[in-house]
């Protein structure tokens, strides 16, 4: 495995072979059975172009001709920072077949972030859009490559400007070695529980088994017709079953451009769309908007919703509202995968976040001495399995605290196990505020807001928000005049932070509560302003 990952010990790898978890093939081997098996059925829309998965798989050719001719070459890695186009597919799935490692940033990410990912990954490329939602790419590009020593060149998807145009990574198709199924295929990027996010290296033979194992528990098949809404560098739109799934199945992916229910609404007529898949905030807009569209509806028949908790209230209205099932999905980039699926009974369709994809997940529920609970109380998430990572990319440090020394992974969620596997997910224990189903590391942005002269000492925490589920509040001890909410968001910018991770709201204080260790009760802090709260 690539130096600075963490494999599985020889042991367990062997025993999720022989289970069949694994099948030692690789992404791009597996793209080419989908290819084969589906040919003339309808694999990618975007907007009015087309492809079936034949044509796909000939333009995924193309782009392997054109990686290499590049220059680019198996194990290395490429920042890839695209919106829900074609090409983000298409790239892809050629750097499966080669190996080259896509690194997969969110659109909303900002140079903070970039060259935190571009420093972290050794990225030797970068591929941006020119512009998305009104913002142009490319000057961010600059500075990147200009500062990340490993960057040698940035490929643009539309106008390219100064750089190379994503037409230069298309050539001549020719034969390309497969990489090995145990080696990585892909890094996504963890919510981050201190600072910036930590790379999370995926393998060939996990990521696959993923994306199969959740398309059959949501019973994809050459029917399905899955609406990509959220950004597709997310896992869950990704591969959980996501776009992997669907293919995984033989059905359709139709890219959305935007989550609006104006442009959604329009697709899933449109596109006879059967599934898609939303974070609980924009549910809720779902179901606000669906009774006033015009637009037809009745072709979708699962709504997967994942990524915060759902209220039950709101999981209740899916079906009256929109007419269809729901599927409640508690996923992680690290691995672990949970989902009700379409015939479980209402009870726990509504109220539990599912139960694990895999006969291979090992879950535990801990307490704080990390001793096993019985069902029914709550404590730590920590899981093992055949597509649950053993460490972060180049972070042995973090390792140490994130794994126990047996490889299960602290998921730093407070869960509730009931009779039969299925989970409620109550809480976390990790820093980071769950704003709409985005993860805003708390450390990161605190020590912006430190470097601003008015800022003396400050705490962010989770406020409760009705749509979001949660919003960012920074309880700020100033110095001197007290800064207001404009300014620090405009230095938050400033630093080049992405957009979800400014304050929705500032509370000045004279003093933090302290815990007995003195060190901020951060746990009292919010409490004390959730009382306050009427957003
Ligand atoms: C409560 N909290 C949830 C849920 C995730 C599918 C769906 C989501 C993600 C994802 C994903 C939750 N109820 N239903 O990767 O494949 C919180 C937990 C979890 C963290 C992971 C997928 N679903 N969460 O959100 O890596 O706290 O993945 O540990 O971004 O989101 O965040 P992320």
């Amino acid at each position: 495995m690539l130096e600075g990952c963490v494999a599985w010990p020889v042991e367990l790898a062997e025993h999720y072979r022989e289970k069949g978890y694994w099948r030692g093939i690789d992404l791009g081997e597996w793209w080419r059975g989908c290819a084969d098996e589906f040919a003339v059925g309808t694999a990618l829309i975007e907007g009015s172009r087309q492809w079936s998965y034949r044509e796909l798989d000939a333009w995924v050719e193309r782009l392997e001709g054109g990686i290499l001719e590049v220059g680019l070459e198996p194990g290395q890695r490429v920042l890839l920072q695209l919106p829900n186009k074609a090409e983000f597919v298409a790239l892809c799935l050629a750097f499966f077949r080669i190996g080259v490692i896509p690194v997969l940033a969110l659109p909303a990410h900002r140079e903070k972030e970039i060259r935190h990912l571009a420093e972290a990954s050794q990225a030797v490329a970068y591929v941006i859009p020119d512009t998305h939602l009104g913002f142009d790419y490319r000057p961010m590009a600059r500075t990147v490559l200009d500062n990340v020593e490993t960057l040698r060149s940035v490929f643009v998807v539309g106008e390219p400007g100064s750089f190379a145009p994503f037409s230069a990574l298309e050539g001549e198709p020719r034969p390309v070695p497969a990489p090995a199924a145990e080696e990585v295929a892909v890094m996504l990027l963890s919510g981050g529980t201190t600072g910036l996010p930590k790379l999370i290296p995926r393998t060939h033979n996990d990521y696959l088994y993923n994306a199969r194992t959740s398309a059959e528990r949501a019973g994809f098949t050459a029917d399905t017709r899955y609406l990509a809404v959220l950004p597709v560098a997310h896992n869950f739109p990704l591969a959980c079953p996501g776009l992997l799934g669907t293919f995984d199945a033989g059905g359709a992916v139709v890219l959305c451009p935007d989550p609006s229910p104006d442009t959604a609404f329009a697709l899933i007529e449109k596109e006879g769309i059967t599934v898609a898949a939303l974070i609980p905030t924009l549910v809720r807009v779902w179901l606000e908007f669906a009774p006033l569209t015009e637009a037809d509806l009745s072709s979708l028949t699962c709504l997967q919703v994942g990524g915060a908790r759902l209220k039950v209230e709101v999981a209740a209205q899916v079906g009256e509202i929109l007419g269809c099932g729901l599927q409640q999905v508690y996923g992680m980039a690290e691995g672990l995968l949970c989902m009700t699926a379409p015939g479980d009974p209402e009870s726990l369709v509504l109220n539990t976040q599912g139960c694990p994809i895999s006969p291979g997940d090992e879950v535990r529920v801990v307490d704080d001495q990390g001793r096993d609970l019985p069902d029914g109380e709550i404590g730590e998430l920590l899981v093992r399995g055949p597509y649950t990572l053993r460490g972060y990319y180049r972070a042995e440090e973090h390792n140490r605290r994130s794994f126990t020394e047996d490889g299960f992974y602290r998921s730093g969620d407070r869960v509730r196990r009931l009779a039969g596997g299925y989970l409620v997910v109550e809480g976390r224990d990790k820093d980071i505020i769950n704003r709409g189903g985005e993860k805003v590391p708390v450390e990161d942005v605190e020590n912006h807001l430190l470097s601003h002269p008015s800022v003396a000492d400050v705490v962010l925490i989770g406020m409760p928000h009705n749509t979001l589920g949660e919003c960012n509040c920074a309880c700020v001890i100033a110095r001197g005049e007290a800064p207001r909410l404009s300014e620090l968001n405009a230095h938050l910018s400033a630093s080049g932070l992405a957009a979800y991770k400014l304050l929705d709201r500032l509370e000045i204080i004279d003093r933090f509560p302290l815990t007995r260790l003195g060190k901020v009760n951060r746990r009292q802090l919010a409490e004390q302003f959730h009382a306050r709260v009427a957003l």
